[in-house]
């Protein structure tokens, strides 16, 4: 039996395989409400053959978005339309799981294909938050708003009421976007974090929006249920955070209560030039921060080839393949990578009005 096609079991729920659609922002909300567009989106790769099916990054606060058009979970308004895409998914026999994110500093942007730069206030632009007053940079130029105390705890209670939303909607997985230079990320990392409190300098004051926010969230989302986050595991950049203590990190969010790290990297500054772009180049970090920190871990960048899949998870660096634009160019990822690997009956990830079918060809 291929690795890529055996179940996962994580607290009470378990996946059909280790095939995971990663967050993908569609920037097709209409005031943080889901649309067709995402039971389209979401539901063609559940049907796929996907194993967990995880939404884009929902901000917790209206400030919280990237931008206008990006999902939300700051209104209980917007929970119904969530039902309906949380349904189909399970349906399809995947597992609906969920990403809650504030942006930070890189809120108030246009869409990528509409520059990704930052809005003015004339264009419809927010202030916005971040640890310190330093602004990203380049495209993102704007300086955001140091939080104080009060704002720190008003976001973490924001990632709490959106958490309990979410369990109101059905999905049975979350994930906190931890990483990509938003919010979370932003308190983590000394390139961005410039704060004298308690909430920055050491690694210890670092760390402390993460965990607290972390615990928060333990608080509101059902014990049996998976709650994992995404890190950025290296910023790739001198002076930022290292793969060592984004090691320490996992063991310390591992004794709040955490599930499964989502391994990625970077993007807390606009500085790319370290970045050892190439098939797989994640996987190796990945591996290090699954066998030292003992937890489960999910990684994807530049995996698209299921035998790649396959061999990361033979060699112990992932037990989950979080993959995104491998399935953008096919949402039947999973059924073909399970015809390429060899296993019986691959139809049988299909739903039966394509399923059977094609098991006749
Ligand atoms: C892809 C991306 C990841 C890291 C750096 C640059 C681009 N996505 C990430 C998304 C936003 C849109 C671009 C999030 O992590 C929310």
């Amino acid at each position: 039996m291929a690795s890529l096609f055996e179940p996962f079991r994580l607290k009470d729920v378990t996946l059909r395989n280790r095939v995971v659609v990663s967050p993908m922002c569609q920037y097709s909300s209409v005031n943080g409400r889901a649309t067709d567009w995402h039971l389209v989106h979401l539901g063609s790769m559940a049907r796929g053959g996907a194993g967990l099916v995880i939404a884009e990054a929902t901000a917790v606060s209206p400030e919280g978005r990237i931008s206008p058009r990006d999902a939300g979970l700051w209104d209980d308004a917007q929970i119904e339309p969530l039902r309906r895409i949380v349904a189909f998914i399970k349906e399809q026999g995947a597992v609906p799981g969920i990403q809650l994110a504030h942006a930070g500093r890189k809120a108030s942007a246009n869409r990528p294909w509409e520059g990704d730069d930052h809005l003015t206030g004339a264009e419809g632009g927010w202030e916005l938050l971040a640890p310190s007053a330093k602004a990203y940079g380049e495209k993102l130029p704007r300086v955001p708003r140091e939080m104080t105390k009060a704002d720190i705890a008003r976001v973490k209670g924001d990632f709490a009421a959106a958490a309990r939303r979410a369990v109101a909607a059905g999905y049975e997985w979350l994930e906190l976007h931890f990483a990509h230079g938003y919010l979370a990320n932003s308190f983590y990392s000394p390139l961005s974090n410039a704060r004298t409190d308690e909430y920055g300098g050491s690694f210890d004051n670092r760390i402390r929006f993460l965990i607290e926010t972390f615990e928060a969230v333990r608080g509101a989302w059902p014990e049996r249920l998976p709650l994992t986050v995404r890190l950025s595991i290296t910023d790739w950049v001198d002076g930022g955070v290292t793969l060592d203590e984004s090691i320490e990190l996992t063991r310390r969010l591992k004794a709040c209560g955490l599930d499964l790290v989502d391994a990625s990297h970077g993007f807390v500054v606009p500085d790319v030039s370290k970045i050892p772009w190439g098939p797989g180049f994640l996987l190796p970090h990945a591996g290090r921060l699954r066998k030292e920190a003992s937890v489960p871990v999910g990684v994807g960048w530049f995996i698209n080839e299921p035998g790649q899949a396959e061999a990361a998870l033979k060699e112990g660096q992932a037990d989950l393949l979080m993959l995104a634009h491998a399935l953008l160019d096919d949402p039947h990822w999973a059924y073909h990578a399970a015809k390429k690997l060899g296993v019986e009956q691959p139809t049988r990830l299909l739903p039966p009005p394509y399923g059977h079918w094609l098991a006749r060809r």
